[in-house]
């Protein structure tokens, strides 16, 4: 279902955006727009406008550092998980995660950004990560819904990114969906399963439900009318679908989801609309969206820190294969010599 994002045509509207005052080789340029109104790919060794080279750093760092900081919410869990196979199946989803964000750093460094300029970025609270990860999971059903809503969105978003016009990037988004899709599916099984259980764990379900499902709808970005990089990102074919269109496609693909498993979607005005043939959804606090971004949201100063002490502590496992990488390299040069 998710990859029905896959399909949708570009709208030509997109390709009219033109660069502001670009003071680029106009040869190279030509050549750059060409590749990308032909919907081709550009790859780490082509020439590329600064501000495209920018606009993807930033980006992907934003996501790498998601998806980085994402495990630490689950992460909190794995110890208290309720049984051995959910233990089992959630470290695997953390691990993955870690493995996301490695692919992203990796996309990054292709682009002339290190790894280590990244994780400045991170730790001295300068470069973003996703709203979502700064708020707490209070009981077991928030993993459950963790999987189902929070993966969910992030897959709507990432379908079209298997298309971005940035070869690396594009290729790695192809295996993280892959892997999302089981993380979808693992919460979404865990909470059928709760679903059928004891009212308390009924009740743990919407709990967790109500908390999460305005932030998730938030995840994919400020309204398009707010969003300043919307315009040149579409027009780049870095993003495909806009932030709100790809809002709508999460709705409407979750209520039905919803409606299985039993539990009510947060929202009064909720509604199918006939006309539009797409779900009515209520208004989105963006103050606190914007608050969360900015970093006062309720987890975001613990996230940063755990984050910072883990980058610390690692220090000795860096030095130590830094020394074990020498010592290989001059054992070859030795023997070669
Ligand atoms: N949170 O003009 P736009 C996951 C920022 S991975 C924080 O619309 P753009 C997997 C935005 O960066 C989830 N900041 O920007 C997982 C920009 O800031 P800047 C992450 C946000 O780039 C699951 C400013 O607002 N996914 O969940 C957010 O065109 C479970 C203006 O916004 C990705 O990152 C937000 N929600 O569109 C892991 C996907 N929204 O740079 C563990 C890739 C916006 O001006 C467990 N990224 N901002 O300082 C994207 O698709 C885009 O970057 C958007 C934003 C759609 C997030």
């Amino acid at each position: 279902m998710y990859t029905q994002s896959f399909s949708v045509q570009d709208d030509p509207a997109q390709k009219a955006v033109k660069q502001v005052g670009s003071t680029e080789p106009a040869e190279l340029m030509a050549k750059f727009d060409a590749c990308i109104d032909g919907d081709g790919r550009i790859e780490p060794q082509d020439w590329m406008p600064e501000a495209y080279r920018k606009t993807l750093v930033r980006q992907i760092s934003q996501h790498a550092h998601s998806e980085i900081v994402g495990m630490l919410p689950e992460g909190n869990w794995i110890s208290r998980a309720p049984s051995l196979k959910r233990k089992a199946i959630l470290i695997a989803k953390v691990q993955d995660e870690g493995g996301h964000g490695l692919y992203l750093y990796s996309a990054a460094e292709t682009l002339g950004t290190s790894r280590e300029q990244m994780l400045d970025g991170l730790h001295s609270g300068k470069a973003k990560y996703s709203s979502i990860f700064n708020y707490p999971t209070l009981n077991w059903a928030d993993v459950g819904v963790i999987g189902w809503l929070v993966d969910g969105a992030a897959i709507m978003n990432q379908i079209p990114l298997c298309r971005c016009s940035y070869g690396p990037y594009a290729r790695a988004m192809v295996r993280v969906c892959k892997e999302e899709s089981f993380h979808q599916r693992q919460g979404y099984e865990a909470l059928l399963v709760m679903v059928r259980g004891s009212q308390a764990q009924k009740d743990m379900v919407q709990d967790a439900v109500n908390r999460y499902w305005w932030k998730c709808l938030a995840m994919f970005g400020p309204p398009d009318s707010d969003s300043p990089h919307s315009a040149q990102g579409m027009r780049w074919g870095i993003k495909r679908i806009s932030n709100d269109d790809l809002r709508q496609k999460f709705v409407d693909a979750t209520v039905p989801q919803a409606r299985v498993l039993g539990v009510t979607l947060p929202d009064p005005d909720l509604a199918w609309n006939e006309e539009r043939g797409h779900h009515d959804y209520g208004q989105i606090d963006w103050d606190e969206f914007w608050a969360t971004v900015n970093g006062n949201g309720p987890c975001n100063k613990e996230r940063l820190a755990t984050r910072v002490k883990a980058h610390e502590d690692g220090q000795w496992v860096r030095d130590a294969a830094m020394a074990y990488a020498r010592k290989q390299q001059q054992r070859s040069t030795k023997e070669a010599a």
